[in-house]
Protein backbone atom coordinates (compact mmCIF):
# COMPACT_ATOMS: atom_id res chain seq x y z
CA UNK A 1 0.00 0.00 0.00
CA UNK A 2 1.71 3.60 -0.83
CA UNK A 3 0.05 6.71 0.49
CA UNK A 4 -0.89 9.53 -1.41
CA UNK A 5 -2.72 12.60 -1.04
CA UNK A 6 -4.57 14.80 -3.54
CA UNK A 7 -2.96 18.04 -5.34
CA UNK A 8 -4.42 21.07 -7.16
CA UNK A 9 -1.04 22.18 -8.61
CA UNK A 10 0.47 25.80 -7.61
CA UNK A 11 -3.22 27.15 -7.01
CA UNK A 12 -4.32 25.11 -4.17
CA UNK A 13 -4.61 26.29 -0.62
CA UNK A 14 -3.06 23.06 0.41
CA UNK A 15 0.37 23.42 -0.35
CA UNK A 16 3.42 20.84 -1.13
CA UNK A 17 4.98 21.81 2.33
CA UNK A 18 1.54 20.99 4.02
CA UNK A 19 1.25 17.45 2.26
CA UNK A 20 5.01 16.68 2.80
CA UNK A 21 4.80 17.24 6.93
CA UNK A 22 1.45 14.37 6.74
CA UNK A 23 2.66 11.16 8.15
CA UNK A 24 2.98 8.21 5.69
CA UNK A 25 2.55 10.21 2.40
CA UNK A 26 4.66 9.26 -0.17
CA UNK A 27 3.20 10.84 -3.33
CA UNK A 28 0.58 13.23 -4.42
CA UNK A 29 -1.59 12.28 -6.97
CA UNK A 30 -2.30 15.38 -9.36
CA UNK A 31 -2.44 16.19 -12.79
CA UNK A 32 -1.95 19.42 -15.66
CA UNK A 33 -5.09 21.39 -15.24
CA UNK A 34 -4.48 23.82 -17.49
CA UNK A 35 -5.43 21.88 -21.00
CA UNK A 36 -8.87 21.06 -21.74
CA UNK A 37 -10.15 17.49 -22.04
CA UNK A 38 -8.96 15.93 -24.96
CA UNK A 39 -5.45 18.16 -25.50
CA UNK A 40 -2.32 16.84 -25.28
CA UNK A 41 -0.54 17.56 -22.23
CA UNK A 42 3.05 18.97 -22.50
CA UNK A 43 6.47 17.30 -21.19
CA UNK A 44 7.35 20.38 -19.92
CA UNK A 45 4.57 20.99 -17.59
CA UNK A 46 4.81 17.09 -16.03
CA UNK A 47 8.22 17.61 -15.25
CA UNK A 48 7.63 20.45 -13.63
CA UNK A 49 4.93 19.12 -11.61
CA UNK A 50 7.34 16.07 -11.02
CA UNK A 51 9.98 18.48 -9.91
CA UNK A 52 8.09 20.39 -7.73
CA UNK A 53 6.91 17.31 -5.48
CA UNK A 54 10.46 16.07 -5.70
CA UNK A 55 11.36 19.19 -4.22
CA UNK A 56 9.55 18.32 -1.28
CA UNK A 57 10.62 14.44 -1.17
CA UNK A 58 7.17 13.54 -2.25
CA UNK A 59 7.25 11.29 -5.61
CA UNK A 60 4.78 12.04 -8.43
CA UNK A 61 3.07 8.42 -9.54
CA UNK A 62 -0.57 8.79 -10.02
CA UNK A 63 -2.66 11.49 -11.77
CA UNK A 64 -5.90 11.95 -11.16
CA UNK A 65 -7.06 12.64 -13.63
CA UNK A 66 -6.35 12.50 -17.42
CA UNK A 67 -10.06 13.35 -18.57
CA UNK A 68 -12.11 11.65 -20.84
CA UNK A 69 -13.12 14.16 -23.46
CA UNK A 70 -17.14 13.66 -24.31
CA UNK A 71 -16.83 12.76 -27.91
CA UNK A 72 -14.98 9.72 -26.89
CA UNK A 73 -17.47 8.63 -24.41
CA UNK A 74 -20.42 9.42 -27.16
CA UNK A 75 -18.38 7.47 -29.59
CA UNK A 76 -19.00 10.09 -32.39
CA UNK A 77 -16.48 10.92 -35.56
CA UNK A 78 -14.04 12.98 -33.15
CA UNK A 79 -13.05 9.74 -30.96
CA UNK A 80 -10.30 8.25 -32.76
CA UNK A 81 -8.54 11.27 -32.65
CA UNK A 82 -8.97 12.38 -29.06
CA UNK A 83 -8.49 8.50 -28.68
CA UNK A 84 -4.81 9.28 -29.85
CA UNK A 85 -4.52 11.94 -27.68
CA UNK A 86 -5.26 9.96 -24.94
CA UNK A 87 -2.77 7.57 -25.32
CA UNK A 88 0.21 9.78 -26.21
CA UNK A 89 -1.14 11.53 -22.66
CA UNK A 90 -0.29 7.70 -21.21
CA UNK A 91 3.42 7.59 -23.04
CA UNK A 92 4.53 10.70 -21.72
CA UNK A 93 3.10 10.41 -18.13
CA UNK A 94 4.76 6.79 -18.42
CA UNK A 95 8.10 8.05 -19.34
CA UNK A 96 7.76 10.77 -16.89
CA UNK A 97 7.31 7.64 -13.84
CA UNK A 98 3.55 7.44 -13.37
CA UNK A 99 2.41 4.37 -12.35
CA UNK A 100 -1.40 4.66 -12.25
CA UNK A 101 -4.18 6.97 -13.78
CA UNK A 102 -7.47 7.82 -12.83
CA UNK A 103 -10.10 8.66 -14.89
CA UNK A 104 -14.01 8.40 -14.83
CA UNK A 105 -16.34 7.53 -17.77
CA UNK A 106 -19.45 9.26 -16.69
CA UNK A 107 -21.32 11.40 -18.88
CA UNK A 108 -21.04 15.40 -18.95
CA UNK A 109 -20.79 15.68 -14.98
CA UNK A 110 -18.64 13.88 -12.58
CA UNK A 111 -19.62 13.86 -8.97
CA UNK A 112 -22.73 15.37 -7.65
CA UNK A 113 -23.64 16.49 -4.51
CA UNK A 114 -26.90 18.67 -3.27
CA UNK A 115 -25.21 20.47 -0.41
CA UNK A 116 -21.16 21.72 0.06
CA UNK A 117 -21.50 22.81 3.80
CA UNK A 118 -23.96 20.94 6.09
CA UNK A 119 -23.12 21.00 9.35
CA UNK A 120 -22.96 19.16 11.85
CA UNK A 121 -23.72 18.99 15.95
CA UNK A 122 -19.58 19.64 16.37
CA UNK A 123 -19.24 22.84 14.26
CA UNK A 124 -17.71 20.96 11.13
CA UNK A 125 -19.60 20.95 7.93
CA UNK A 126 -19.22 18.43 5.05
CA UNK A 127 -20.95 17.13 1.68
CA UNK A 128 -24.24 15.87 1.31
CA UNK A 129 -26.62 14.33 -0.93
CA UNK A 130 -30.53 14.23 -1.57
CA UNK A 131 -31.14 13.03 -4.84
CA UNK A 132 -35.05 14.99 -4.31
CA UNK A 133 -32.46 18.19 -4.13
CA UNK A 134 -30.85 17.07 -7.15
CA UNK A 135 -33.81 15.72 -9.11
CA UNK A 136 -35.47 19.24 -8.41
CA UNK A 137 -32.32 21.54 -9.92
CA UNK A 138 -32.25 21.65 -13.88
CA UNK A 139 -28.77 21.67 -15.54
CA UNK A 140 -29.97 22.86 -18.59
CA UNK A 141 -31.20 25.97 -16.56
CA UNK A 142 -28.01 27.15 -16.05
CA UNK A 143 -26.99 28.95 -12.36
CA UNK A 144 -25.29 25.70 -10.84
CA UNK A 145 -22.28 25.17 -8.62
CA UNK A 146 -21.38 22.55 -7.14
CA UNK A 147 -18.20 20.43 -7.36
CA UNK A 148 -18.94 17.81 -10.21
CA UNK A 149 -19.89 20.49 -12.45
CA UNK A 150 -17.90 21.56 -15.00
CA UNK A 151 -16.86 25.32 -14.51
CA UNK A 152 -16.03 25.76 -18.10
CA UNK A 153 -19.66 24.50 -19.61
CA UNK A 154 -21.56 27.53 -21.13
CA UNK A 155 -25.24 27.26 -20.77
CA UNK A 156 -25.26 27.00 -24.58
CA UNK A 157 -22.37 24.20 -24.76
CA UNK A 158 -24.32 22.25 -21.41
CA UNK A 159 -27.27 22.31 -23.30
CA UNK A 160 -25.91 21.23 -26.63
CA UNK A 161 -23.80 18.54 -24.85
CA UNK A 162 -27.27 17.19 -23.44
CA UNK A 163 -28.79 17.07 -26.71
CA UNK A 164 -25.90 15.01 -27.79
CA UNK A 165 -26.72 12.48 -25.22
CA UNK A 166 -30.37 11.95 -25.70
CA UNK A 167 -30.13 9.04 -27.33
CA UNK A 168 -27.27 7.66 -25.16
CA UNK A 169 -28.03 4.38 -24.13
CA UNK A 170 -25.96 2.13 -21.46
CA UNK A 171 -25.28 -0.25 -24.01
CA UNK A 172 -24.02 2.53 -26.06
CA UNK A 173 -21.86 3.59 -23.59
CA UNK A 174 -20.54 0.09 -22.63
CA UNK A 175 -19.42 0.05 -26.75
CA UNK A 176 -17.95 3.42 -26.68
CA UNK A 177 -15.92 2.52 -23.40
CA UNK A 178 -14.63 -0.80 -24.83
CA UNK A 179 -13.25 0.94 -27.80
CA UNK A 180 -11.57 3.14 -25.54
CA UNK A 181 -10.10 0.96 -23.43
CA UNK A 182 -8.84 -1.27 -26.47
CA UNK A 183 -6.97 1.81 -27.58
CA UNK A 184 -5.25 2.73 -24.69
CA UNK A 185 -4.63 -0.42 -22.59
CA UNK A 186 -2.36 -1.72 -24.75
CA UNK A 187 -0.51 1.77 -24.78
CA UNK A 188 -0.56 1.62 -21.20
CA UNK A 189 0.98 -1.75 -20.94
CA UNK A 190 3.53 -0.31 -23.14
CA UNK A 191 3.99 2.48 -21.02
CA UNK A 192 3.99 0.76 -17.46
CA UNK A 193 0.82 2.63 -16.60
CA UNK A 194 -2.40 0.89 -14.94
CA UNK A 195 -5.24 2.77 -15.50
CA UNK A 196 -7.77 2.87 -13.19
CA UNK A 197 -11.39 4.16 -13.88
CA UNK A 198 -13.25 5.94 -11.10
CA UNK A 199 -16.80 4.56 -10.24
CA UNK A 200 -19.66 6.83 -10.62
CA UNK A 201 -20.68 8.72 -7.82
CA UNK A 202 -23.40 8.30 -7.08
CA UNK A 203 -23.81 5.29 -8.53
CA UNK A 204 -26.75 5.51 -10.76
CA UNK A 205 -27.85 7.25 -13.82
CA UNK A 206 -28.84 10.83 -13.07
CA UNK A 207 -31.07 13.46 -15.42
CA UNK A 208 -31.56 10.63 -17.38
CA UNK A 209 -27.67 10.25 -18.40
CA UNK A 210 -26.64 6.61 -18.26
CA UNK A 211 -23.80 5.59 -15.63
CA UNK A 212 -22.11 2.18 -15.94
CA UNK A 213 -19.47 1.66 -13.51
CA UNK A 214 -22.20 1.27 -10.46
CA UNK A 215 -21.82 -2.39 -8.96
CA UNK A 216 -20.41 -5.38 -8.64
CA UNK A 217 -22.18 -6.80 -12.23
CA UNK A 218 -21.24 -3.94 -14.03
CA UNK A 219 -17.58 -3.88 -12.66
CA UNK A 220 -17.15 -7.69 -13.60
CA UNK A 221 -18.29 -6.76 -16.53
CA UNK A 222 -15.74 -3.76 -17.17
CA UNK A 223 -13.13 -5.60 -16.08
CA UNK A 224 -13.66 -8.47 -18.73
CA UNK A 225 -13.92 -5.77 -21.84
CA UNK A 226 -9.89 -6.16 -22.05
CA UNK A 227 -8.96 -8.38 -19.69
CA UNK A 228 -5.70 -7.39 -18.54
CA UNK A 229 -4.20 -6.22 -15.57
CA UNK A 230 -4.04 -2.62 -16.82
CA UNK A 231 -7.33 -2.59 -17.22
CA UNK A 232 -8.28 -1.74 -13.47
CA UNK A 233 -10.23 0.22 -10.97
CA UNK A 234 -10.21 2.63 -8.83
CA UNK A 235 -11.69 2.04 -5.59
CA UNK A 236 -13.49 4.84 -4.32
CA UNK A 237 -15.46 3.30 -1.26
CA UNK A 238 -17.67 6.49 -0.97
CA UNK A 239 -19.27 6.47 -4.52
CA UNK A 240 -19.79 2.87 -4.54
CA UNK A 241 -20.27 3.03 -0.65
CA UNK A 242 -23.73 5.38 -1.84
CA UNK A 243 -25.96 2.59 -2.91
CA UNK A 244 -26.46 0.15 0.46
CA UNK A 245 -26.47 -2.63 -1.65
CA UNK A 246 -22.95 -2.51 -3.06
CA UNK A 247 -21.05 -4.82 -0.51
CA UNK A 248 -18.08 -2.97 -0.17
CA UNK A 249 -15.50 -5.53 2.08
CA UNK A 250 -16.61 -8.28 -0.26
CA UNK A 251 -15.96 -6.58 -3.96
CA UNK A 252 -12.53 -4.98 -2.00
CA UNK A 253 -11.30 -8.30 -1.62
CA UNK A 254 -12.66 -9.91 -5.07
CA UNK A 255 -11.14 -7.07 -7.42
CA UNK A 256 -7.76 -6.82 -4.72
CA UNK A 257 -5.54 -7.42 -7.88
CA UNK A 258 -7.18 -5.28 -10.53
CA UNK A 259 -7.79 -1.84 -7.70
CA UNK A 260 -4.79 0.05 -8.49
CA UNK A 261 -5.92 3.01 -6.68
CA UNK A 262 -8.03 3.36 -3.71
CA UNK A 263 -10.19 6.28 -2.82
CA UNK A 264 -11.40 5.70 1.02
CA UNK A 265 -14.01 7.63 2.87
CA UNK A 266 -16.59 7.15 4.98
CA UNK A 267 -20.31 7.71 4.68
CA UNK A 268 -23.50 7.95 5.96
CA UNK A 269 -26.86 6.72 4.92
CA UNK A 270 -29.67 9.37 6.45
CA UNK A 271 -32.43 7.78 3.67
CA UNK A 272 -33.27 6.50 0.61
CA UNK A 273 -30.58 8.17 -1.82
CA UNK A 274 -29.33 10.26 0.79
CA UNK A 275 -25.90 10.50 2.57
CA UNK A 276 -23.29 12.90 3.70
CA UNK A 277 -20.12 12.67 4.20
CA UNK A 278 -18.06 11.91 7.39
CA UNK A 279 -14.60 11.14 9.69
CA UNK A 280 -12.98 8.62 7.85
CA UNK A 281 -13.46 6.12 11.25
CA UNK A 282 -15.72 3.16 10.81
CA UNK A 283 -17.72 4.15 13.89
CA UNK A 284 -18.99 7.58 12.39
CA UNK A 285 -20.79 6.70 9.16
CA UNK A 286 -22.25 3.38 7.16
CA UNK A 287 -19.23 1.74 5.46
CA UNK A 288 -16.72 -0.91 7.61
CA UNK A 289 -13.67 1.08 6.65
CA UNK A 290 -11.56 -1.65 8.87
CA UNK A 291 -13.38 -4.19 7.03
CA UNK A 292 -12.42 -2.89 3.21
CA UNK A 293 -8.54 -2.26 4.40
CA UNK A 294 -8.45 -6.22 5.73
CA UNK A 295 -9.72 -6.90 2.69
CA UNK A 296 -7.85 -5.37 0.70
CA UNK A 297 -4.89 -6.30 2.52
CA UNK A 298 -5.82 -9.50 3.31
CA UNK A 299 -6.11 -10.25 -0.79
CA UNK A 300 -2.87 -8.56 -1.74
CA UNK A 301 -3.85 -4.92 -2.27
CA UNK A 302 -0.42 -3.34 -3.35
CA UNK A 303 -1.66 -0.10 -5.05
CA UNK A 304 -1.60 3.50 -3.96
CA UNK A 305 -4.38 4.56 -1.83
CA UNK A 306 -5.74 8.00 -0.89
CA UNK A 307 -8.28 9.45 1.92
CA UNK A 308 -10.48 11.22 0.23
CA UNK A 309 -13.04 13.81 1.11
CA UNK A 310 -12.46 15.56 4.51
CA UNK A 311 -15.16 17.72 6.33
CA UNK A 312 -14.04 21.46 6.63
CA UNK A 313 -12.86 21.12 10.46
CA UNK A 314 -11.05 24.05 12.83
CA UNK A 315 -12.40 26.32 10.76
CA UNK A 316 -10.68 25.87 7.37
CA UNK A 317 -12.59 26.93 4.42
CA UNK A 318 -11.06 25.21 1.48
CA UNK A 319 -11.79 23.28 -2.06
CA UNK A 320 -14.88 21.40 -1.13
CA UNK A 321 -13.96 17.79 0.40
CA UNK A 322 -10.22 18.64 -0.21
CA UNK A 323 -9.40 20.71 2.87
CA UNK A 324 -6.15 19.64 3.99
CA UNK A 325 -6.75 19.13 8.01
CA UNK A 326 -9.28 16.27 8.34
CA UNK A 327 -7.62 14.67 4.93
CA UNK A 328 -4.64 14.52 7.02
CA UNK A 329 -6.41 12.64 9.70
CA UNK A 330 -7.60 10.49 7.28
CA UNK A 331 -4.60 9.53 6.03
CA UNK A 332 -2.85 9.09 9.23
CA UNK A 333 -6.06 6.81 10.24
CA UNK A 334 -5.67 4.54 7.18
CA UNK A 335 -1.85 4.13 7.64
CA UNK A 336 -2.65 3.00 11.33
CA UNK A 337 -5.37 0.36 10.13
CA UNK A 338 -2.80 -0.89 7.77
CA UNK A 339 0.05 -1.33 9.91
CA UNK A 340 -2.12 -3.13 12.58
CA UNK A 341 -3.69 -5.24 10.39
CA UNK A 342 -0.34 -6.30 8.74
CA UNK A 343 1.39 -6.45 12.00
CA UNK A 344 -1.25 -8.65 13.17
CA UNK A 345 -1.58 -10.92 10.23
CA UNK A 346 2.10 -12.12 10.77
C1 LIG B 1 -14.05 13.55 -6.48
C2 LIG B 1 -13.13 12.75 -7.29
C3 LIG B 1 -13.57 12.65 -8.72
C4 LIG B 1 -12.52 11.90 -9.50
C5 LIG B 1 -12.86 11.70 -10.93
C6 LIG B 1 -11.88 10.75 -11.56
O1 LIG B 1 -13.74 13.90 -5.40
O2 LIG B 1 -12.96 11.50 -6.72
O3 LIG B 1 -13.70 13.94 -9.25
O4 LIG B 1 -11.32 12.60 -9.47
O5 LIG B 1 -14.14 11.21 -11.08
O6 LIG B 1 -11.85 10.98 -12.92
Amino acid sequence: MKMTFRYYGADDPVTLTAISQIPTVRSIVSAIYDVPAGGVWSRESIAALKKAAAAHGLAFEVVESVPVPEDIKLGNEKAPALIENYCENVRRLGEAGVKCICYNFMPVFDWLRSELHRPAADGSNSLAYDEQTVLAMNPAKGGLSLPGWDESYTLEGLRDLLKQYEAMTEEKLWHNLQAFLEAVIPVAHEAGVNMAIHPDDPPWGIFGLPRIITCEKNLDRFLKLVDRKENGLTFCTGSLGADPANDLVKMAGKYADRIHFAHIRNIKHTGERQFHETAHPTEYGSLDIYGIMKALHDNGFDGYIRPDHGRMIWGEDGRPGYGLYDRALGATYLSGLWEAINKGSK
